[in-house]
């Protein structure tokens, strides 16, 4: 009998080591995505608008906080089923993923693992039911990558905290009701829950910005807001408090671009079977196979990777080097075949009409933020040759 034929997109038939709950994970988000994303996010990204009526669904599935315990309203899914959310998001577009990514790793994630009882209980199942947005406040205007460099600070004035200073390119800013927000205090670098409407507290958006268009991204001021001490995170002091955090969500951000990189793959393949030209399809021509044997084989790789990272991480075994590995590797790998496959599709490659050029220039902004591609090198280097190049 011959075999059956392989998925191009799954060539190594990842997906059956998946287990029954994460595969039916997947097809929940792979079905939001399909029906609720696609039909909207390229004119959303033209309009340079977030899709804020896919909130309650996104709420509804429980991919707020998804990896969360149930006692606090989250879905309790697993590491894998996490990273698999991710990757369904940014099939649709990165902005959809970003906002997920910062609610429930840089928000979510940060109260419950630094955070009072009391701030779980009154923040975790708001949030989840995504009636209460969060931002994550850490890159400052004079450089995201040395975020020790802090200037943004917090002194203590009998039983509040006053912050001044200012963090730019703040994903979901403006759309926030609360910000956690990392600023310098006598103890080291601590976190604090500052909440919108605060005196002294503002949000700028970004605008002319030519990625994650559909996302909202803010600069946040602040200028002398006073913030009562039950509204600091009690439970980490020093840089390794936002790094933590960081790590959970750029452990997703190692899923999501594997969804970008699928989804151009795949247009710029049935473009090319599809396409005309000198007499047969374009799809015939050995060079452009080779680039979709090429985006074949480097999906593989990242998936695998992914998978790999995503069973160590639910074995409480992920070390921060290993998330960096995957996050240059899969980043990269996404933004060459978006751009690849944009130059598949020739001139129909420039317009939103389809997807590879929305993910090439969205993904400008990934392999920028959550760490450069440059800190995840020297991340990896500095594990292997034991010298920091920092
Ligand atoms: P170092 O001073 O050696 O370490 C400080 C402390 O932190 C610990 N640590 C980590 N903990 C957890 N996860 C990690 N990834 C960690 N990395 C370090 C470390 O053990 C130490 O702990 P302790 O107890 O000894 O104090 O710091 P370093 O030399 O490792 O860091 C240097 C460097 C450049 C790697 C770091 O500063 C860095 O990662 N810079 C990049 C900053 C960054 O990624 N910013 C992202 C901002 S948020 C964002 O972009 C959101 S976009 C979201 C979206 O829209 O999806
Ligand atoms: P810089 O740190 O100034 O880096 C500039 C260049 O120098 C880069 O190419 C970098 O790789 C290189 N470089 C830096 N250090 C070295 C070195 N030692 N050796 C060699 N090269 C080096 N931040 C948040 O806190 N919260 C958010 O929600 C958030 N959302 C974002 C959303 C978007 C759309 C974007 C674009 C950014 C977001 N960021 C957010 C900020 C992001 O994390 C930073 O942009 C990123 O960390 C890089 O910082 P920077 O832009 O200041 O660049």
């Amino acid at each position: 009998m011959p075999a059956a034929p392989l998925n191009p997109a799954d060539l190594y038939d990842v997906r059956s080591l998946l287990s029954d709950e994460e595969r039916m994970v997947q097809d929940t988000v792979a079905r939001f995505t399909d029906e609720c994303v696609l039909p909207i996010i390229g004119d959303c990204f033209d309009q340079g608008r977030f899709p804020t009526e896919l909130i309650p669904e996104m709420a509804e599935l429980g991919l707020l906080g998804s990896s969360l315990p149930t006692e606090y309203g989250c879905a309790g899914m697993n590491g894998v089923s996490y990273g698999l959310v991710c990757q369904e998001l940014e099939r649709g577009d990165s902005g959809i993923r970003s906002f997920a990514s910062v609610q429930s790793s840089l928000c979510m994630y940060p109260i419950y693992a630094y955070g009072s009882e009391e701030q779980r209980k009154r923040w975790l199942p708001q949030m989840a039911a995504g009636k209460v947005i969060g931002c994550f406040g850490l890159t400052e205007p004079h450089g995201g990558s040395d975020p020790a460099n802090m200037k943004t600070n917090a002194k203590k004035d009998g039983g509040d905290w006053v912050i001044n200073g200012a963090k730019m390119w703040i994903t979901n800013g403006n759309l926030a009701h609360i910000a956690i927000v990392w600023a310098q205090t006598v103890d080291g670098i601590q976190g604090f829950i500052v909440e919108k409407g605060t005196p002294g507290f503002t949000a700028q958006e970004v605008h002319k910005k030519m990625s994650l268009r559909a996302s909202v991204t803010s600069a946040l001021f602040f200028d002398n807001v006073r913030v009562p001490d039950s509204n600091r995170l009690p439970n980490v002091k020093g840089l390794k408090g936002p790094l933590g955090c960081l790590t959970q969500a750029r452990y997703g951000i190692t899923w999501g671009p594997i969804g970008a990189a699928i989804a151009c793959f795949t247009e710029a393949t049935e473009y090319a079977k599809q396409r005309i030209l000198f007499k047969r399809p374009l799809a015939a021509n050995q060079a452009v196979q080779l680039k979709l044997a090429d985006m074949a084989r480097r999906i593989t790789l990242a998936q695998l990777l992914s998978l790999q990272l995503g069973r160590l991480k639910d074995a409480g075994k992920m070390q921060p080097t290993q998330v960096s590995l995957a996050k240059w590797n899969n980043v990269r790998m996404a933004i060459d075949i978006a751009r690849e496959a944009r130059d598949i599709l020739g001139g129909a490659g420039i317009t939103t009409e389809h997807c590879p050029i929305r993910h090439a220039l969205n993904l400008e902004s990934v392999i920028t933020y959550e760490g450069t591609e440059t800190v995840h090198q020297l991340v990896v280097g500095r594990e292997v040759t034991g010298i920091n190049a920092f």
